[in-house]
């Protein structure tokens, strides 16, 4: 029985030199200390021993388990030490390498302008208001003054539902809805998308943006609407910005006048952006036309009103020199990341 502890013993020393992963160390100790192992089985026979064997083989037995118990242990040890090391010197960082910046995304042009726009209007007291896209021919011509057949329906075919619904083309629609609401005084300006029956071009889009304004008061004049109109401006394109208003026509104002600004490439001198004329046409206005105001309930000999309306794509080209419309609606990065 000596002899065979002594083999089992040597027979770990030598297995347990050979092991190179965490796993063998395991199958070592079933193999050897486990119920069915080969110690154990040793020491099963322990009770046919005579009373002078039993102390001294039983006294090896034991130290021949601390010894294989102590063997697996500093295995267990080494190679997690390995390990350990290994992965240190695989996994190692350079914390001097620079950092992965997060990309930050940022408000499209036509938003970066049209906060803009609502920020001037929302300190001189307006509501910004929005309304449906689809709308019926009552919001969208007929409350405008703008009959069936008549002409101005033709510069602003769209999109029709059926033959009383349709896609607003301006967001007049949405003011006639709050002037029938409200009464006055009312401030309002309505941004929103808006639809026409255009082709694509570097100018035209059937959908594109507009901000209408509207101020309801009594006493309100044309110097007010000069006045509005230029500190807008003077806002988006510096403060030496000048605008001029000359006559024009629309059905639902009365007088209208289409406003001009100061061309801001070459300060009025003319040049080819502004085909030598100095000023370059941005927007529309006009006082509220006193049909307009009647039909909403509004006594037009009580109270006056003015009324603009502007394209955001075309103020945004003209605020960053950009000549092409589709340039805003194709989402490509490498346009957008330069604003
Ligand atoms: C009410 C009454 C009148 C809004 C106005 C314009 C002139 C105008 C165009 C500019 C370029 C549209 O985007 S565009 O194509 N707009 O010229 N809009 S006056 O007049 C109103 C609005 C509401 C109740």
């Amino acid at each position: 029985m000596k002899d065979a502890l002594e083999k089992i013993q040597r027979l770990v020393d030598e297995k347990i030199s050979e092991v190179r992963q965490q796993k063998e160390i395991e199958d070592i100790r079933i193999k050897f200390l486990g119920k069915k192992g080969e110690l154990t089985a040793i020491l099963k026979q322990m009770g046919k021993l005579s009373a002078e064997e039993r102390p001294v083989i039983g006294q090896l037995a034991n130290k021949v388990r601390s010894h294989i118990e102590e063997a697996i242990a500093s295995k267990a040890e080494e190679i997690k030490n390995a390990e350990k090391e290994r992965k240190l010197k695989e996994e190692t960082i350079d914390v001097t390498l620079p950092g992965k910046a997060p990309k930050v995304g940022k408000a499209h042009p036509l938003n970066f302008v049209l906060r803009e726009v609502e920020e001037v209007f929302l300190g001189m007291g307006f509501d910004i208001v929005e309304g449906p896209e689809v709308e019926t021919d009552h919001y969208c011509f007929e409350a405008l003054n703008m009959p069936p057949h008549h002409p101005a329906r033709d510069t602003q075919d769209t999109f029709y539902i059926n033959d009383n619904v349709l896609l607003r083309t301006q967001t007049s629609s949405v003011q006639i809805r709050i002037m029938e609401n409200r009464k006055p005084p009312i401030r309002i300006i309505s941004p929103g998308r808006v639809y026409r029956s255009d082709a694509v071009d570097a100018t035209h889009s059937p959908l594109f943006h507009q901000i209408e304004g509207l101020v309801i008061d009594k006493g309100v004049t044309m110097a007010d609407l000069k006045g509005t109109l230029e500190l807008l401006m003077q806002r988006l394109y510096g403060k030496d910005c000048k605008i001029r208003l000359r006559p024009h026509h629309f059905p639902y104002t009365e007088p209208s006048a289409e406003v001009d600004i100061m061309c801001f490439n070459c300060g009025g001198k003319g040049c080819p952006m502004c085909k030598n004329e100095g000023y370059i046409e941005l927007l529309g206005s006009g006082m509220v036309h006193p049909k307009v105001l009647e039909g909403c309930g509004i006594d037009p000999e009580v109270y006056s009103g003015f009324a603009f309306g502007m394209g955001l794509e075309r103020i945004t080209m003209g605020r960053y020199n950009i000549n092409d419309m589709r340039l805003l609606y194709e989402n490509d990065v490498r346009f957008l990341e330069q604003f």
